[in-house]
């Protein structure tokens, strides 16, 4: 699992900017009022984190999402067609229109829902996983969560009973360094969120979370360990947000300067370096792959465009039901 292969860095090159189309496309499309619901979190800048956990999972492991949620949903294996069809709000997409961007989920890759409830994954991740382990089967759940998340209770509550009762749970901070507008260090008394780890008895790791390959390797190990019946991890992944916090938020608590400095710490970009530098891929290989990419999300906005709307008529009862009340 943990060997890098060309045909893996390959995919996680794909998906990293699979990603990153989508969510500019997103941001696009929400400036022309092409998506409904009032706040659209994007997650570029981020995508190495999504990207390189997921890629150690199985298909039938768990991932538990936040309010910026896109990226997660998509490096576990969803279709951007559906996606995008969902956050315009089309019958079509993952939730039959009714989730949005908040609340897309897809079950049948595993996704246990995006969520506008600031660390309620925290405690759900723990229930997915004490589910999985009194069925008896040796899935794992992934649990995404922000720097800001680190500070509600339910942090507390989801890392104590998965490290008591050592459930297949991987705890995945993204340290974007921002709590909406509040920078980390008026937040929190600490620079490290993996020190935390500590007191629930779990081990807790920092990665640079700009770095898909550091990312993935990380979290392998902590899914060997969840697998194995050896219980939770913490892992840190310090990445950056470079969009405001929605699409309509000002972002004037972030300095000029400091926006500057976002692209250099680009993961796709990086990825693009190692690939040429250690001979995993060519120029012209990752050119083709960028312009297949291109050309699915340009399918995928087309396939949302002409999809229809719900029926305002429907039952929605029978909507929540999946159709079999
Ligand atoms: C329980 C709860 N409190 C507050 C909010 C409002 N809110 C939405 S996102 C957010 C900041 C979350 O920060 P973080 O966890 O670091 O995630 P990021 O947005 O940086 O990805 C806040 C306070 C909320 N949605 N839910
Ligand atoms: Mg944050």
């Amino acid at each position: 699992m943990t060997e890098l292969t060309n045909e893996l860095v390959l995919r996680m090159y794909r998906t990293m900017y699979t990603i990153r189309k989508f969510e500019e496309t997103v941001s696009e499309r929400a400036g022309m009022a092409m998506i409904p619901g009032f706040m659209i979190h994007l997650y570029v800048g981020q995508e190495a984190v999504a990207t390189g956990v997921c890629a150690a999972l199985r298909e039938d492991d768990y991932m538990v999402s936040t309010h910026r949620g896109h990226g997660h949903l998509i490096a576990k294996g969803a279709a951007p067609d559906r996606m995008m069809a969902e956050l315009q709000g089309k019958e079509t997409g993952y939730c039959r229109g009714r989730g949005g961007s908040m609340h897309i989920t897809s079950v049948e890759v595993g996704g246990l829902g995006a969520n506008g409830i600031v660390g309620a994954g925290l405690v759900i991740a723990p229930g997915a996983a004490l589910s999985a382990k009194l069925r008896g089967t040796d899935q794992v759940t992934v649990c995404f969560f922000g720097d800001g998340a680190s500070n509600q209770g339910t942090f507390h509550e989801g890392l104590n009973l998965a490290s008591l009762w050592k459930l297949p749970v991987v705890f995945v901070c993204e340290n974007n360094g921002y709590g909406f507008s509040t920078p980390q260090d008026k937040h929190q008394p600490i620079d490290r969120i993996s020190k935390r780890a500590a007191s629930y008895d779990m081990p807790g790791i920092t990665v640079d979370g700009n770095d898909v390959l550091e990312v993935y390797l990380a979290a392998c190990w902590a899914v060997e360990r969840a697998r194995k019946g050896e219980g939770p991890t913490l892992i840190e992944a310090v990445t950056l947000r470079w969009h405001g916090h929605y699409e309509d938020d000002d972002d004037e608590y972030r300095s000029a300067e400091e926006k500057a400095e976002f692209p250099k710490h680009c993961p796709i970009e990086r990825l693009e370096r190692d690939c040429i530098e250690r001979g995993w891929a060519s120029t012209s290989q990752l050119e083709r792959i960028r312009s297949e990419v291109d050309k699915e999300i340009e399918k995928a906005c087309e396939f949302a465009d002409e999809s229809p709307e719900p029926s305002p008529d429907e039952d929605p009862a029978l909507i929540f039901s999946g159709g079999d009340r």
